[in-house]
């Protein structure tokens, strides 16, 4: 992190987690893991399930009983089963359930939950969406840097329903990592919105949304999740990608991400979110360096 451009940067985010607020403050798994249990605490009052005795004892008792397989199968050691108590405690003190769930789990749950849709193909939300980003109007810059780094990017389409019929004033919420791969509000001293916004569609569903194009993201390794990473021999990289809700009035949220054609570990993401209707191929547009391209959303009926 060597941002200097302080005048507006708050790195506080809406929770203690994260930044600590020094200018060399560095980012930590521990730092983002804080601010990204944070996150998903506060915004998880609703939709708690639980009542359903018969349901969990299926769901925990299969998840046991392939744990139980495993152990046997490979006959798990004392040495092993230790290490493995001891990460599972590492990854609590680091905050990275989040962050573990999202990348290795989370893909298997958007696949059953986005079955039956047949509007624009979603992928999972990850650990870094924070709601509420400012409104923005229709043709739009995110908020940046006077110096954000990265090629400049316009990245326009249009929302419609499945029956093809505009829906006005749709909101394209967008939110991104820098070019050096950080979220704003869960790595240090950036701006509190930094690329993050809720971009209001026009009357027609249309919208032009002037941002740059994002950097591959590598998750933390600092932490307990790094440490997997290094035990398994796995990378710890995401393609570059935009994450997108996109909503309309009595129709289905949709929560995506896009990427980029032939961009670095879009065949072999960590988190497994790449589907081939989700990549998109900029190209350069008249002006200087830019790049734009179009991608519309069809969202489904409520
Ligand atoms: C990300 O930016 C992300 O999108 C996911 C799914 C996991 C970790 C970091
Ligand atoms: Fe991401």
């Amino acid at each position: 992190m060597t941002q200097t451009d302080t005048d507006t940067a708050t790195g506080t985010g809406t929770g203690t987690g994260t930044g600590t607020g020094t200018d060399t403050a560095t980012a930590t798994a521990a730092a983002s893991g804080a601010a990204a249990t944070e996150q998903f605490r506060g915004r998880r009052s609703s939709g708690t399930p639980g009542a359903d005795t018969q349901r969990v004892d299926t769901l925990v008792t299969e998840l046991l009983t392939a744990t139980h397989d495993i152990i046997r199968r490979h006959e798990v050691t004392y040495e092993e089963y230790n290490a493995l108590k001891a990460w599972l405690i590492q990854v609590g003190e680091d905050g990275e359930w989040p962050l573990f769930l999202d990348v290795w789990v989370e893909h298997v749950v958007e696949e059953v939950a986005g079955k039956t849709r047949e509007g624009s193909e979603g992928t999972i939300e990850g650990p870094y969406y924070v709601p509420d980003a400012p409104a923005l109007p229709a043709d739009a810059t995110l908020p940046m840097r006077k110096d954000e780094a990265g090629i400049p990017l316009l990245f326009q389409g249009r929302v419609t329903s499945v029956d093809g019929s505009p829906l006005s004033a749709a909101r394209v919420e967008i939110w991104q990592a820098d070019g050096a791969g950080y979220y704003s509000q869960f790595a240090p001293n950036l701006p509190q919105w930094n690329l993050r916004g809720t971009v209001i569609a026009d009357e027609s569903g249309s919208f032009r949304i002037h941002t740059i194009q994002p950097a591959p993201y590598r998750i933390p390794t600092d932490g307990a999740c790094g440490s997997l990473l290094t035990a398994a021999g796995w990378h710890p990289w995401r393609p570059a990608h935009l994450h997108l809700k996109v909503s309309a009035p009595g129709h289905q949220l949709v929560t995506t991400q896009l990427y980029f054609r032939d961009g670095e570990y879009v065949d072999d993401d960590i988190a497994s979110a790449v589907k081939p209707a989700l990549i998109l191929d900029p190209k350069p547009s008249g002006s200087g360096n830019d790049h734009e391209v179009t991608y519309d959303f069809v969202l489904d009926r409520a």
